[in-house]
């Protein structure tokens, strides 16, 4: 059996303040394409498919527009899970009108495992694999971790609680162990020694390690992980991998190759694992350098990606003179340019000045970079900050809840 895991696609991120529409267009065709190309026959969605709890109705309908179009292909199955960034309600919203689609969705666990253990017949009504689509564990979903607990106490009781979870998953699999059939688990989490690209700034608790690669329940032949944006295998376990985002969503991301995982099963053993890149619909670049040095780059960067949409590049200019306007020049000089600049800093001996462009307004900001702003100002140490993060993004979610 042909199975395809991907994750994080982050529909309708607004990446300071320009929509990501056009990629995320591109880069679901490229996937169909692939689906059909390849024969896959089960595909898997690791969460984190919406940026937000609330998505914004371009994102929904390309969404949508996806799975309209998968239903018509080879692909016989399609176990879509939440992730942190995913309102569960909103994913789970529509399940029980594309499960007739043979689209499952989980947006949230229950404590029953049964709840998210899948299983998935042939076109004969056999039995012809099994996935335990395991979302984002919330705090509510584990239980166990009381919300007044302290820091380290409070992610010690996280970590038990998702263990357990994956535990009585694997025990709620029952005779299904023994079958000759793929079975696959998914996690949309940070397992240890998982590799973030530099500064992914969407990880939940820091880089808070939640579990390590040999704690799940070993009768799965793959474990389809998602939250972690830059592909990679865990714990020198090859079946235990990240797909990895389907587009780079921050400049940290510029330089990962954006993938997707193929796998090929014999019965129950995976025979094979292979990466389809995705091709870049737009690039995401940094440079950095002397004003001189900036504009010759920014000249090669110009002619050397006409075919695709225009890059987006961040600039750094060293300089150790003050450069009146400097905002206002590099606009002028790649106005007729194939690029655009959204970011510039200046790196200087005697003054350490960072600029957005264009100006940050409050309105470009996500609730949760305001919330960061807010702490990185008070002095938080840092992990008492990714505490604070955490909990503040348990709210929104919450709230987004409450409002849709
Ligand atoms: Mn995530």
């Amino acid at each position: 059996m042909k199975v395809l895991h991907t994750s994080d696609w982050h529909l309708g991120q607004k990446f300071i303040s320009r929509d990501r529409e056009d990629e995320h267009r591109l880069a679901l065709d490229w996937l169909v394409q692939a689906i059909e190309k390849e024969g896959v026959e089960l595909l898997i969605v690791a969460g984190d498919v919406f940026d937000i709890g609330n998505p914004p109705n371009s994102a929904r309908a390309l969404y949508y527009g996806f799975l309209r179009k998968i239903i018509r292909t080879n692909c016989r199955h399609v176990v879509i899970t939440g992730g942190n960034h995913d309102s569960p309600n909103m994913l789970d919203a529509p399940r029980d009108l594309l499960q007739m689609l043979n689209v499952h969705v989980v947006g949230a666990a229950t404590e029953d495992p049964n709840s998210q253990i899948i299983l998935l017949n042939d076109q004969n009504g056999k039995l012809e694999a099994v996935v335990a689509a395991v979302p984002f564990l919330r705090d509510q979903d584990l239980h166990r971790a009381a919300t007044s607990d302290g820091g380290q106490e409070r992610i010690e009781r996280i970590k038990e609680g998702i263990l357990s979870h994956y535990t009585a998953i694997g025990d709620a699999m029952g005779p299904l162990a023994k079958l000759k059939i793929p079975k696959i688990v998914t996690a949309h989490l940070c397992v240890t020694g998982a590799e973030a690209s530099d500064k992914q700034d969407n990880i939940y608790l820091g880089n808070t390690e939640n579990i390590r690669a040999d704690q799940f329940p070993a009768l799965f032949g793959y474990v389809a992980l998602g939250h972690i944006h830059r592909p990679q295998a865990i714990g020198g376990m090859k079946q235990v991998r990240y797909s990895g985002s389907l587009i780079p969503l921050s400049f940290s991301e510029t330089k990962d190759e954006k993938s997707v995982t193929l796998l090929e099963f014999q019965n129950d053993k995976l025979d094979k694992i292979s990466l389809l890149t995705v091709p870049v619909g737009r690039r995401l670049k940094t440079i950095e350098g002397s004003l001189e040095e900036v504009q010759e780059k920014l000249e090669s960067l110009n002619e050397r990606y006409k075919d695709e949409l225009a890059p987006w590049v961040e600039v750094l200019v060293e300089t150790d003179r003050l450069v009146p306007n400097l905002n206002g020049l590099l606009h002028d000089f790649t106005k007729d340019m194939h690029l655009e600049i959204l970011k510039l800093k200046v790196k200087n001996e005697h003054q350490s000045l960072d600029m957005q462009m264009p100006n940050e307004q409050l309105e470009d900001l996500r609730p949760i970079d305001v919330f960061r702003k807010k702490l990185e100002s008070a002095g938080r140490p840092p992990e008492d900050a990714e505490e604070l993060v955490a909990t503040f993004r348990e709210l929104e979610t919450w709230m987004n809840e409450k409002n849709n």
